[in-house]
């Protein structure tokens, strides 16, 4: 039986050699992106069983993903290939001041049509954890009904829904965001929102006030990431604030939420309080900045015991 299920688009992502407008750049290094995929990556990593899927074209593109999931020791026997759409793509456009530009090239892409009918709800229901994001809802109405489908049906079977608002302004406005994520963050049981887009969904900025707003809306447990800073773990009996920890040299912060929430998840699979998993959260996301890439940073158990100082790595 698989720990975690979650399912989400994922793309090729070009990341340019070197820095400046995209004009200018003459080469660019092939990896994998997707918030979902990052997770189920994440979680392996750790040493869980895990599931993804998604929606490919039937192309390079589309096989070069689900080699690679696989290759990381993802189940991804429910990955659909799309023959009559193509497998989305994202630029990375980087800069010496600023955070990085995002282009996505997702339009019609194959998981944008992404449908009801196209979930295995039998293979959903033997998850432990449901793993979604907001970018699904966000990339057209038909995944937003899948992922509702998906959610209902894992809820009916006791299975518990792990959401993170993910919110994407360049693939909706803020308005239809707001709707349909807060919908979401109402039927999920363990929730990562980030102290940012908790403003934008809820107006709050206190740490406090955002988890006893998402408490109301429904959620038992609630990790709201504070970027470097570290997070506030809840169960809606005690609320603690776990500083992150302070890494020199950050390379890429792209794919650390997705690592905290990875980290967080098998924490409390192995039943780690909440404030441990807070710890643990901090110390895959944090990790996962010290590395190009998405996901090419996130660690081993092993690895993430050595960084938070509770083990001694032998080097040679
Ligand atoms: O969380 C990281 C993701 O944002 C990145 O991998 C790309 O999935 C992606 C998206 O839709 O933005």
């Amino acid at each position: 039986p698989l720990d975690v299920i979650t399912f989400g688009e994922s793309m090729v992502l070009f990341s340019p050699d070197s820095k400046g407008p995209l004009r200018h750049i003459h080469t660019f290094t092939k990896a994998i992106a997707g918030a979902e995929s990052n997770v189920a990556i994440a979680l392996s990593r750790l040493g869980h069983q895990v599931g993804w899927f998604s929606k490919v074209g039937d192309d390079e593109f589309g096989r070069y993903l689900e080699f690679i999931v696989r290759g990381e020791g993802v189940d991804v026997s429910r990955l659909i290939t799309d023959p009559n759409h193509s497998t989305g793509l994202l630029f990375k456009e980087l800069f010496a001041h600023v955070n990085p530009n995002v282009y996505y090239y997702r339009k019609n892409s194959a998981a944008s049509f992404f449908k009801p009918e196209d979930l295995d709800l039998d293979y959903i229901k033997t998850a432990k954890i449901l793993h979604v994001t907001g970018i699904t809802p966000a990339i057209s109405q038909s995944a937003k009904e899948t992922a509702l489908t998906a959610i209902k049906a894992a809820k009916e079977a006791g299975v518990k829904i792990s959401f993170d608002p993910n919110i994407r302004l360049k693939l909706w406005s803020l308005e239809e965001a707001k709707e349909t994520l807060l919908e979401f963050c109402s039927l999920a049981d363990i929730l990562f929102p980030g102290i940012d887009e908790s403003e934008l969904l809820l107006g709050l900025n206190k740490p406090e006030e955002i988890i006893t707003a998402f408490h109301e809306l429904g959620a038992q447990e609630i990790a709201l990431k504070m970027g470097k800073e570290g997070c506030m773990v809840s169960d809606g009996t005690t609320n603690e604030f776990i500083p992150g920890y302070v890494v020199d040299r950050t390379e890429d912060t792209v794919g650390a939420g997705d690592g905290f929430a990875a980290g967080f998840l098998s924490s409390r699979l192995k039943g780690y309080s909440i404030q441990e998993a807070g710890d643990f959260a901090n110390g895959v996301g944090a990790m996962a900045t010290l590395v190009k890439g998405d996901s090419e940073g996130y660690p081993t158990f092993k690895q993430l015991q050595v960084f938070m100082g509770k083990e001694k790595s032998i080097d040679r």
